[in-house]
């Protein structure tokens, strides 16, 4: 399988993560990306390619305009408003505040686009972020052009990021921009699958009210994992995207027998709605080293995972999103992609 990576992702560096109450070093750090991509040529899981440049217009595809502008921005405003740490938001406009005033303060401006406030802002964030996409949408061409899969090395991750929102260390929703331009190409129905171990929140969201798009996530179960406030199984999309969302919060200390019946269950609906992609949102935080998360996956049962992935019988781009035993992410990460070529 073919790999999309550049090392322009590496120019998000971040220096803080907002964590239990103190400041430490980012949990999704660019280590990530060099570990994943010396196991793809460990293994020889097959070519590394650079990304093409496809600019801001799939971006703006899914993503409000001023949203696109304020993360271009916002570093350069913080420093200019003589602030000196990293831009965290620390105001929301939270129940009994008005949510429709966008402040012109900088300070006031994070809080309206954070959804969380782990993510500090760093310069380098916009362009990572960009390139990011740029792999999301190599991938997705590669795999519209030949039918063979491929894996985008996305870093930063995206399925936390909504229209007008940053968090969860996501800035832009690569997962939402393929699927939307695979659309845009001439696709009736793509279906993205999100075993990351968090609920993608921001793509849910997106494609909340459309049937074009089915939306299923297997994750830690809202009341007890990040993001909390949404990802419980009655959310089941709404108006024409009714029955397109679906939803499996599972428990802590979920194993592979219970994750892979949930994941059994989401491959069967993938193929009642006969798409024409498969997106894979490809977290390997579901990992029973990981640091932030709770279920209790094994390095070897993901390669499991790829050989159901690959029963699908579908072209299908997987996209980076989520994983932090850094040390084990790159043989977790090809793990799934080696299972699935078989
Ligand atoms: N105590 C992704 O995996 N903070 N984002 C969790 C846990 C945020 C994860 C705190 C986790 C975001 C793409
Ligand atoms: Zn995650």
């Amino acid at each position: 399988m073919l790999t999309f990576h550049s090392e322009e992702t590496k120019k998000r560096q971040a220096r803080t993560e907002l964590y239990g109450g103190t400041l430490v070093p980012p949990f999704e750090c660019p280590e990530r990306v060099d570990i994943i991509i010396d196991r793809v040529r460990q293994v020889g899981l097959g070519e590394v390619r650079l990304p093409g440049t496809y600019g801001l217009e799939p971006v703006l595809a899914i993503h409000d305009a001023r949203y696109i502008d304020f993360l271009e921005t916002a570093w350069d405003e913080w420093v200019a408003a003589g602030l000196e740490g990293e831009p965290i938001p620390s105001i929301w406009p939270a129940r009994r505040l008005r949510s429709d005033v966008i402040p012109d303060n900088i300070d006031g401006k994070i809080g309206y686009y954070a959804l969380a406030a782990e993510t500090s802002l760093s310069p380098g964030t916009f362009e990572a972020a960009d390139t990011s996409k740029d792999i999301a949408l190599s991938a997705l061409d590669h795999v519209l052009h030949t039918g063979e899969p491929a894996f985008g090395l996305c870093r930063p991750p995206g399925h936390h990021a909504a229209v007008d929102q940053y968090g969860g260390y996501c800035f832009f929703n690569n997962a939402a921009i393929a699927a939307q331009c695979a659309l845009n190409d001439g696709m009736q129905r793509v279906a993205i699958l999100d075993i990351d171990f968090h609920h993608g929140n921001g793509t849910q969201d997106i494609f909340y009210d459309r049937d074009d798009v089915l939306f299923l996530s297997l994750h830690g179960e809202p009341n007890d994992a990040f993001p909390y406030y949404l990802g419980f199984a009655d959310e089941t999309g709404q108006g024409k995207g009714e029955s397109f969302n679906v939803n499996y919060p599972l428990p802590r200390h979920t194993d592979y027998a219970a994750w892979s019946q949930a994941l059994d269950q989401a491959i069967a609906r993938i193929r009642a709605y006969r798409p024409e992609l498969l997106i894979v949102s490809l977290g390997v935080d579901t990992f029973e080293k990981d640091p932030i998360s709770f279920f209790k996956l094994k390095s070897e049962e993901f390669i499991d995972c790829g050989r159901r992935l690959k029963q699908i019988g579908l072209p299908t781009t997987f996209l980076m999103e989520g994983g932090y035993a850094v040390e084990e992410i790159g043989i977790n990460t090809v793990n799934v992609l080696t299972g699935f070529d078989g």
